[in-house]
């Protein structure tokens, strides 16, 4: 009897894991009910990059890339070159080949409406990485992971007014914002302002747009140099705020070009804290670099399997930021990963 029954047993067995291997994919997949498409177990993000405008876009970029390779997660990345067409055209092509979630870094604030509305209807979801959107609706997207912009305005502001309390007489100062329209320039317009309203003395005396970009700082600071800039007819910039460093570091070679000492001739605050901002800090070049950090590939990816998973996420999360200063030892300078 027992030689008939060992062999049943393990044939039976041999069928029933024969059976388990065969369905096993159909169980693994999701079913047409859930968000997204269906890719086997692995979960398939879109990535809607803005561009690579700056140092930061990189790191920010290159964050991503690293994260998701880390988390086994599919990534189709894009680059939409600062162009808000190319990047709707690109979640249009994320909601054609039904990704179980998008991310994208919007390059401006307003008009996402439609293509969100778009992959809300086929229950793809959102999540904002780095830069915010304006909307009607409060539904378009699950989450928003970045940078909380009125504060590194702040940081910026207060500290300039801390550098010139023992001074006396008008601090005229110049701003380079960012692209127009974009959450960060707004953000860090409106807090630096707010910091600085109290007291009469600061001015902005002119603001121009840098779009983000060092070339641009570069050309935009020639102007301005050119108009506001001549000490021996009283005419003088005492501060550059500069929405980031690229801007910055552009103007800091335009100045240099002209004979004026950046860091001494003229104070200047920008914000990021990329690799080179803080070498041009430890050389004297910068006086104080607010810090906004591009290193949320791990964070997102987090964020990316628990919507996967159905679990609820936070609607926003804030980078912890801090900031540099001229007083800071060059060696307690923190080492950028990339
Ligand atoms: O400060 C700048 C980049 O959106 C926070 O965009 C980001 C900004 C960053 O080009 O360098």
């Amino acid at each position: 009897m027992k030689k008939i029954i060992l062999p049943a047993l393990v044939a039976t067995a041999a069928i029933l894991l024969c059976t388990l291997f065969l369905y096993m994919p159909f169980f693994m997949s999701r079913t047409s009910d859930e968000p997204g498409g269906d890719y086997g177990s692995k979960i398939v993000l879109g990535f809607a990059q803005l561009g690579a405008e700056s140092e930061w876009r990189s790191a920010s970029s290159e964050s991503v890339k690293r994260a998701a390779e880390k988390y086994g997660i599919e990534l189709m990345f894009e680059n939409a070159q600062q162009k808000q067409e190319n990047q709707i055209k690109a979640i249009r092509s994320f909601i054609a080949h039904r990704v179980d979630v998008i991310a994208f870094a919007p390059v401006v604030e307003t008009g996402w409406d439609n293509v969100l509305i778009e992959a809300r209807e086929e229950r793809i979801p959102v999540i904002l990485v780095d830069r915010r959107i304006q909307t009607e609706f409060g539904d378009l997207y699950a989450s928003f992971l970045g940078s909380d912009f009125a504060d590194e305005g702040g940081k910026a502001g207060r500290w300039m007014t801390q550098k010139f309390a023992g001074t006396s007489g008008d601090v005229n100062i110049v701003e380079l914002r960012g692209t127009d329209g974009a959450s960060p320039t707004k953000g860090r317009g409106e807090g630096f302002r707010e910091a600085i309203s109290s007291d009469a003395r600061f001015s902005i005396i002119c603001s121009e747009s840098g779009d983000f970009m060092r070339s641009k700082g570069r050309e935009t600071m020639e102007g301005i140099l050119g108009e506001h800039h001549v000490p021996n007819e009283g005419r003088r910039i005492d501060v550059l705020f500069a929405h980031n460093d690229d801007m910055a570091l552009g103007a800091v070679e335009t100045m240099e070009s002209r004979g004026i000492a950046p860091g001494r001739d003229i104070v200047i605050i920008s914000v990021d804290a990329q690799r080179s901002a803080l070498e041009a800090l430890a050389e004297g070049k910068l006086n104080c670099v607010v810090e906004c950090s591009p290193y949320v590939g791990e964070r997102l990816m987090e964020l990316v399997v628990a919507l996967v998973s159905g679990d609820a996420i936070p609607q926003a999360i804030f980078s912890d930021e801090t900031m540099f200063t001229e007083d800071d030892p060059p060696e307690s300078l923190p080492e950028r990963p990339y």
